[in-house]
């Protein structure tokens, strides 16, 4: 049974009266700014290069009560939203009016360092909570920043005494269609989520065109079904208001029963269409023939599509009404393009309004010429009156964002034992090891994993841990006296949280969880593990993370081939390449667990480093022998760096040998055949080809500055080379994630690595079918040295 927390303020008093009359002002104001905004980006700006610089002027209709009513009402300092993409520019103007947006950003709405066409956390100089874009996933990560908040409240990291925020998602309705949606709503059930309130703006439009009939009914059955409290807001005043009278009720049916598409249309074409529609559906209604001759076409128009979420009044009760901690979801009636001449019309997504049109907007709207940009001039209420008043909203006093804090110190890490042994099971023992230990990084540790925590190793952890749920959850097995390897108690004080299979969420829960020092101010250190080729199965999501400048470690394991009697399904291929390409993302793979234990301390440094970022490690489950050595400290730099020289060719060497992660025993086999041959054959492990990458990128475009001297580690590395040696490279993943080593100093390269779907078999047999053995090693090896030009240079002269 859950217990509902009920809010202090629970009855709070209605809006004043002249606190409404501002609202409704402000909320003119903000409609007229955001539209005007696009326009000036479109049509008054100059044009370098005669695109069109796009906006949608009918979504922000849509959503400027319902934001103008959470911005200047209902949002608490602690509180955080996100806001649906398309109402990217309601969300700057509403910042303008606040004082957190300039001028000129909103001038440069969609250009180079301007106002964003989404909501971006990294990219708009204003407060974003949560960046938007790819549909769905900001709504998401509200939830789970609720599931963050109330870790950290519980864990006593934050201060308990204040208040919990609510995290909120205005949303648009199409954003229901997304599977990550109700993926996450699945999990917020398992998880008890508090403190989250989703604002629908149902405008029953899509960009496509009008969403199915009825969406509401299921929206309120899934909903509820998980537990929230749905709440729709369907008609304003002046509606409920003219179904008090004679004709009140066969008018109130006829909308219920008006289908989306012809209400959309009716909306379009205006006050005469609606008077056809009615007088000829409710013929023989009582009362009818006075209703509408009471409105002229403006005012019927404008009562039939008086929605409950266009009117300030009707907004603010609902939210007002909001009497217990439980999620909430609004479903609040609106129309695309409101109070503009786009309304209704279904393809009006990423409509403009044309110049003609504007002018006759801005005329409607009082704003005289040369006055586009005022904030808060020409409206009933004095500028000043309307300026104190936004200075003092609560959401105003939010305290502006701390410093991040300093670094949490990583203990000593050691290399576990264990001859032979595979990254992934080291990666286990590191963590049971620091799960041990007293040190403020472990307590500062959350794992998660989609269901494959047993099996990603995190099993010790866990058991030194525990489970993290708000309410205490015994392990029947445990009492039951059922032998198993893995304690199960959940509790609140617990480090892991387990999540169904759903790598959107993991992935989700990673951003905030990574991002709980910039949204809540205590920092966390989140890893989460999953099978490496369901990776591509939450790749939005791990985008989005990234994107939002979230930091968190991300184990991925088993990976490639190697997992060889798994089969094809399981085993991954392109990953490396995601690794290489995804932004704020660091990836390695290491094939030794020396290797393994730097790259962890290193990451758990470089997670809180102000020029940090996330990590993803690439792991196996093949153990293998490990090297006897200690490595220099020169060694450890360059495994950091991406890779180092098992064996250094000497100077003028003809011949390398490059090799990532797990197929190092191959490798090494074939390298030591082919010293016989070739004496001077160099041998260079390659721990991240992403470092190695980005560092040899960086170094072009340095020199290409002007800083001559500039050079990369992997330059470097080949430095020794001969200028015409020639390389074999091989990785148990897509050749290509090394196959650009050839071109650093324009040296021959054969690339091996696996282009086709695996399949089961044992490891042997399968690098032997893909080529990755050390006899395919080999064979690449004479025909890189031998490799003649194909396309030999045209003669001169
Ligand atoms: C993942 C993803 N797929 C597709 C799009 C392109 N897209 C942008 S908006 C939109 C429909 C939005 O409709 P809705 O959520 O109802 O918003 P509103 O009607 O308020 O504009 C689509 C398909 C996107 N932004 N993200
Ligand atoms: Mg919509």
């Amino acid at each position: 049974m859950r217990s509902l927390k009920r809010h202090p303020d629970a009855a709070p008093a209605p809006v004043a009266p002249n606190t409404l009359a501002m609202l409704k002002e402000l909320d003119q104001r903000v409609l007229w700014l955001s539209t005007w905004l696009i326009h000036h980006a479109n049509h008054v700006r100059p044009s370098r290069d005669g695109l069109k610089v796009g906006g949608h002027q009918a979504s922000c209709a849509s959503a400027t009560t319902l934001m103008t009513a959470l911005y200047f009402n209902v949002l608490r300092p602690e509180d955080r939203i996100a806001v649906k993409p398309h109402a990217s520019p309601v969300l700057h103007a509403i910042q303008y009016l606040l004082g957190n947006q300039s001028l000129d950003n909103l001038k440069a709405f969609r250009g180079l360092g301007g106002a964003q066409s989404y909501p971006s956390r990294t990219k708009d100089a204003c407060p974003v909570d949560f960046s938007t874009g790819s549909v769905g996933l900001g709504v998401a990560a509200t939830l789970f920043a609720s599931l963050v908040q109330d870790y950290l409240r519980l864990h006593g990291l934050v201060d308990r005494e204040q208040p919990p925020g609510k995290m909120i998602a205005l949303m648009g309705d199409a954003e229901v269609d997304e599977g990550n949606v109700f993926e996450s709503l699945l999990e917020g059930w398992k998880h008890d989520v508090r403190n989250l309130w989703w604002v629908i703006d149902y405008n029953r439009q899509s960009l496509d065109g009008v969403v199915n009939e009825g969406l509401f009914a299921k929206i309120r059955d899934f909903f509820s079904s998980v537990g929230w409290e749905v709440i729709t807001l369907k008609y304003g005043k002046k509606l409920l208001k003219a179904f008090e009278g004679p004709a009140g009720g066969a008018l109130r049916q006829w909308i219920d029963d008006c289908p989306n598409q012809l209400y959309s249309a009716l909306t379009f074409t205006g006050g005469s269409a609606w008077r056809e529609h009615l007088k000829k559906d409710l013929k023989g209604t009582r009362g009818l023939k006075p209703f509408l001759d009471s409105h002229d076409d403006a005012s019927l128009c404008d009562l039939m599509t008086n929605l409950a979420g266009h009117d300030m009044e009707s907004v603010l009760e609902a939210f007002a009404g909001v009497r217990d901690d439980r999620p909430h979801c609004f479903v609040a009636y609106t129309i695309k393009g409101f109070g503009l001449p786009l309304a209704g019309h279904k393809d009006n997504h990423a409509g403009l309004m044309s110049k003609q049109q504007m002018e006759r907007f801005q005329r409607a709207m009082g704003i005289a010429d040369g006055e586009e940009w005022e904030a808060l001039g020409g409206l009933a209420h004095d500028p000043a009156e309307l300026r104190a008043f936004l200075e003092a909203v609560p959401y105003a006093q939010r305290p502006p964002p701390t410093p991040r804090a300093p670094l949490i110190p990583v203990p000593e890490i050691r290399p576990p034992a264990g001859n032979p042994i595979s990254t992934q099971e080291a990666f286990g023992r590191i963590l049971t090891n620091l799960g041990k230990g007293r040190s403020e990084l472990a307590a500062r540790l959350v794992t998660s994993s989609p269901d494959v925590t047993v099996s990603t190793n995190l099993g010790g952890w866990v058991n030194q841990r525990g489970l993290f749920h708000r309410e205490n959850r015994a392990d029947f097995f445990r009492t039951e006296k059922v032998v198993s390897a893995l304690k199960w108690e959940m509790a609140p004080a617990g480090q892991h949280i387990e999540l169904g299979i759903a790598e959107n969420n993991l992935f989700l829960l990673l951003a905030e969880l990574g991002l709980a020092e910039e949204l809540f101010g205590a920092r966390l250190l989140p890893i989460g593990t999953l099978y490496d080729p369901f990776i591509q199965r939450g790749l939005d999501a791990l985008n989005y993370a990234c994107y939002q400048g979230a930091r968190f470690m991300v184990v991925a394991t088993p990976s490639g081939i190697a997992l060889a009697p798994e089969g094809g399904a399981h085993q991954s291929i392109s990953t490396p390449l995601i690794g290489m390409a995804q932004d704020g993302l660091v990836a390695f793979e290491p094939a030794f667990v020396d290797e393994l234990t730097l790259i962890m301390r290193w990451a758990f440094e470089y997670l809180q480093r102000e020029d940090g970022g996330s990590v993803y490690l690439r792991l196996s489950t093949r153990p293998l022998a490990q090297p006897e050595r200690r490595l220099t400290s020169a060694q450890n730099e360059a495994v950091l760096s991406g890779g180092y020289w098992l064996r250094e060719p000497p100077p003028g060497s003809r011949f390398a040998v490059v090799y990532t992660g797990v197929l190092a025993p191959e490798v090494i086999e074939a390298h030591q055949a082919l010293l016989e041959d070739i004496p001077e054959a160099g041998l260079l492990a390659v721990t991240s080809a992403d470092r190695l990458h980005e560092g040899w990128l960086a170094a072009i475009a340095a020199r290409g500055r002007g800083e001559r001297e500039a050079t990369s580690h992997v330059e470097r590395l080949l430095a020794p080379l001969a200028p015409d040696a020639a390389l074999v490279s091989a990785i148990d993943g897509h050749p290509a994630a090394l196959s650009w080593l050839g071109a650093v100093e324009g040296h021959r390269i054969s690339p091996l690595g696996v282009k086709r779907f695996g399949q089961s078999g044992s490891i042997e047999e399968l690098f032997r079918v893909y080529d990755i053995d050390s006899d395919a090693l080999i064979n690449a090896a004479a025909e890189v040295t031998y490799r003649r030009r194909s396309h030999p240079p045209p003669a001169r002269g």
